[in-house]
């Protein structure tokens, strides 16, 4: 065994308390190692050669907590002394990511820790992939709230995160002869160092029971009471966010649900063990895990319950710290600005008028003065399926007093609109908050657009959509109450600790300004016409690939070729995103070499990774396209040398990580005017990925910037898609005219591609002859067009360098920096230059 702390106990000094540390000697290299001896002992309580890497994973996370911490409590004071206007995030998903690499970066330690790690022969990085990930989210909406929790803590704007602490996050993803298999992801079993419990904030939240009215004696004026039938505890777990290099630290609090007397003990004397803890079992189920976008029924009430449970708490948190600064309440909403991110978190706006009415005892127009200036909502979809609606009789038995509160609501909203665009009934109906039709309903977009005073969309399409159709009798209302934001993301996560490589070689010919200015990156077009330049830069992408073909091999026990153009497609499996297009486009790859068709085709690496929704049957089917695909081309002597198609398991923040530095080509092939944005395609520009995508959500914006000549463009455009499905699309027009779609999709059917099974993938053919909801059928061909280019193109190797350093160039616009001056500009009404 090593000696690893060579002979070094931690000093007196360094034992007796952060304080008596100099600033400087906490950061460097021997303060780092020190730290680290001393969290062995008395926080990991072994001596430091019995350790393993999950231990020294631990120790290392302490001491960069407590460096996190010192600045948060500055950062706490100097809030509080400023009494400074709060930006609250309220979302039901946080997808924060691994959190050591990224504190050390934006601590600017890493050099320390490394220098540390060295002297104690270990590897930080085998020690940070220790770190389970926290995959409270499911996708891009979770992964937002993350980069936004970045930039706001970086540009210094005052912010909480608020949200659930779910003990199951995202489910972990194995592949199982081509099927996606579910495992539970146990994320807290060995404890998280990056949470504290803050005991001071604790929330009661009510659920169901009945409303009481009794009329006040002075006034006459009915007062209104809720006598719930149970109460929760919420309890709060704080994790510091870290802003980059500027000594600010932002919050994020996320509510754990637990029982109010987690254990009776006059039950458990009377002989019933199990009725004892009984409530507990039931009251921590709210925050017990991370629902899928696919819920199901039964599901239904559990789901209403966690987003009123941690809406609740986070207002009532609010209230509280309101309280304490010794603020009148009639001034809330100069001092919190709450965004709704989507509408998970919208009956917050019932709740807020339940407080300040019911408990506050403010009148009802000031109560809607107030509420309305408080909220802010952004919505992240289209697809009407994913609108949320809550069922009236879950919802009033859950929420007997806001159910209420709602229709109270409603009736004045109604009366406006009555007013508005007089004898027009069937626009009433469409706008109110209960949908009456079939069973009554209560329309969750509807309510958070009349209790916001902003309400904005993700790109700039799609908030043209929501004007023109999703929302379009509410924009006719209330026209400027409606904007666009267009989404973002951290470069510091998706650029400096994705790919240290290339942040060397920008910092090299640009210096650091890009960092917190991403546009300064158009200073590399300078470059555009150096070969020497762009020789480095093939050369770069070419290690890129390299590290993580190593990965895949590790991992997965299969080589890539690093010569190959890496194509990939990473993102949730879904089929607006079609997945099948791009596998019946490979499909097609193949036909044509098996024809001898096609004959000189660069070698392709197809990566594929993403999650399909447990319940999503033809997601998982697609995954298995995807897998008997890679299997066909994989063994078939004449393609396994051109094509190779890998389906990565388990994609994830970290997996990310690893995939966009080297990844060629950027798959964004969503149907026009069905992905609100995506954010997946702004992390591969960064990283010089060229895209080959259709004239939908951000890529709209990506090829505006990049130029047209920099983006691989195919396929229906939003407006011809409407024209078709008014028209009344037929797929099977589209197969008829294509010979190669005739050859795919025969092949498909009659179990040419799977060993002669005719039945696996008998639905999906059978969908997209006759359905095809998402035109895969109609964009096929002129994807494989746009691909063959690509494909051509990249043959030449100056020529992509040039496309590839472009991309990252003209990738200033999608850092999340700027989305969030936008909401600060825009929205919150927030001041960046104070
Ligand atoms: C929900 C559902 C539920 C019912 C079944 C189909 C379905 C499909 C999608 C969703 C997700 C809705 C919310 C969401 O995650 N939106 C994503 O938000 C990202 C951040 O703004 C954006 O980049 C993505 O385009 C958008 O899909």
């Amino acid at each position: 065994m090593q000696d690893a702390s060579h002979g070094q106990q931690p000093s007196e000094t360094e034992t007796s308390g952060t304080t008596a540390i100099a600033a400087q000697d906490n950061r460097s290299a021997d303060g780092i190692r020190l730290a680290f001896l001393r969290h062995m002992r008395r926080t990991i309580g072994k001596p430091v050669e019995f350790s393993n890497t999950l231990d020294q994973y631990r120790a290392m996370a302490h001491l960069v907590r407590d460096r996190v911490m010192d600045d948060w409590i500055t950062t706490v004071e100097s809030y509080v002394q400023h009494n400074v206007r709060v930006v609250c995030y309220l979302s039901a998903e946080f997808l924060l990511g691994p959190h050591l690499l990224n504190a050390m970066l934006n601590l600017g330690i890493t050099d320390s820790a490394e220098k540390a790690c060295d002297e104690l022969h270990y590897s930080l990085t085998q020690l940070a992939d220790e770190e389970p990930e926290p995959g409270l989210g499911n996708g891009g909406l979770g992964r937002l709230a993350a980069c936004y929790m970045d930039s706001m803590t970086t540009l210094e704007v005052p912010a909480v995160g608020y949200g659930l602490r779910y003990e199951f996050g995202i489910f972990r993803q194995e592949i199982r002869d081509g099927w996606q298999v579910e495992h539970s992801d146990k994320w807290l079993e060995y404890g998280n160092p990056w949470e504290i419990p803050a005991s001071e904030a604790t929330q009661h939240v009510s659920f169901g029971g009945h409303t009481e009215t009794t009329k006040d004696e002075k006034t006459g004026e009915l007062i209104w009471k809720w006598v719930p039938a149970f109460t929760v505890k919420g309890v709060a777990y704080d994790t510091p966010i870290p802003g980059y290099r500027n000594k600010q630290v932002n919050r994020l609090r996320l509510w754990k649900a637990e029982a109010e007397d987690s254990f009776d003990l006059e039950i458990f004397n009377r002989g019933d063990y199990m009725g004892a803890v009984r409530d507990k079992m039931e009251s921590e189920t709210i925050s017990k895990v991370l629902y899928p976008p696919d819920e199901t029924e039964q599901g239904k009430r559990l789901r209403l319950m966690q987003q009123y449970f941690f809406t609740s708490c986070s207002l009532q948190d609010m209230v509280r710290l309101h309280k304490l600064q010794k603020l009148p309440i009639e001034k809330f909403a100069d001092k919190w600005s709450v965004q709704l991110n989507d509408t998970h978190p919208s009956i917050g706006i019932a709740e807020l008028m339940r407080i300040l009415t019911d408990e506050e005892e403010i009148g009802w127009d000031e109560a809607w003065t107030i509420t309305q200036a408080t909220f802010g909502y952004t919505n992240h979809t289209l697809l009407p399926e994913a609108l949320e609606k809550w069922p009236l009789p879950i919802f009033a038995s859950l929420l007997p007093r806001h159910i209420e509160i709602i229709y109270e609501i409603n009736r004045r909203f109604l009366k406006d609109m009555q007013a508005k665009f007089p004898g027009d009934t069937a626009r009433w109906a469409r706008m109110s908050l209960i949908g009456e039709d079939g069973e009554k309903q209560v329309r969750m977009a509807n309510l958070a657009v009349v209790g916001s005073k902003m309400v904005n969309g993700v790109a700039k399409l799609h908030s043209e959509l929501l004007k023109e159709d999703t929302l379009k009798d509410f924009y006719e209302a209330f026209p400027n109450r409606f904007t666009n934001v267009t989404n973002g993301v951290t470069p510091r996560r998706w650029l400096m600790l994705a790919d240290p490589p290339l942040t060397a070689l920008l910092n090299e010919v640009l210096g650091t300004a890009w960092h917190t200015d991403l546009y300064a990156l158009r200073g590399l077009e300078d470059y555009v016409d150096d070969a020497g330049f762009l020789d480095k830069w093939r050369k770069r992408q070419e290690e890129s690939k390299g590290r993580l073909g190593d990965f895949i091999k590790r991992s997965m026990d299969v080589s890539l070729n690093p010569a190959s153009m890496f194509d990939v497609q990473v993102k949730r499996i879904h089929e607006y995103k079609r997945q099948h297009l791009n596998a019946l486009h490979i499909l097609g790859l193949y036909c044509r070499i098996k024809s001898g068709e096609l004959k000189d085709l660069p070698p392709r690496t197809f990566l594929f990774g993403g999650k399909a929704a447990p319940s999503y049957t033809y997601a998982k089917l697609m995954i298995k396209l995807v897998c008997t695909v890679g299997e066909l081309v994989g063994k078939d002597p004449q393609t396994k040398d051109l094509l190779r198609v890998l389906f990565v398991p388990d994609y994830s923040v970290s997996l990310g990580q690893r995939i966009y530095p080297a990844a060629d080509l950027s798959e964004q092939i969503s149907t026009a005017g069905k992905e609100a944005s995506g954010t997946g395609c702004m992390k591969f520009m960064m990283n010089g990925a060229v895209a080959i995508g259709t004239l939908d959500g951000a890529n709209i914006e990506i090829r505006e910037e990049v130029g047209e000549e920099n983006f691989f463009l195919f396929g229906l455009t939003a407006p011809q898609i409407a024209e078709k499905q008014k028209a009344g699309y037929r797929p099977r027009d589209f197969y008829e005219k294509s010979p190669l779609l005739r050859e795919v999709m025969d092949g498909l059917r009659d179990g040419r591609f799977s060993n002669g099974d005719r039945d696996t993938f008998a639905p999906l053919v059978r969908d997209l002859l006759e359905v095809d909801r998402y035109f895969v059928m109609a964009d096929f061909d002129d994807y494989a067009r746009a691909q063959s280019e690509a494909g051509k193109i990249f043959c030449d190797s100056k020529k992509w360098s040039r496309m590839s350093l472009l991309n990252t160039a003209r990738s200033g616009k999608f850092s999340s920096d700027r989305s969030i001056r936008e909401y600060c500009q825009n929205i919150w009404k927030i001041n960046l230059d104070r």
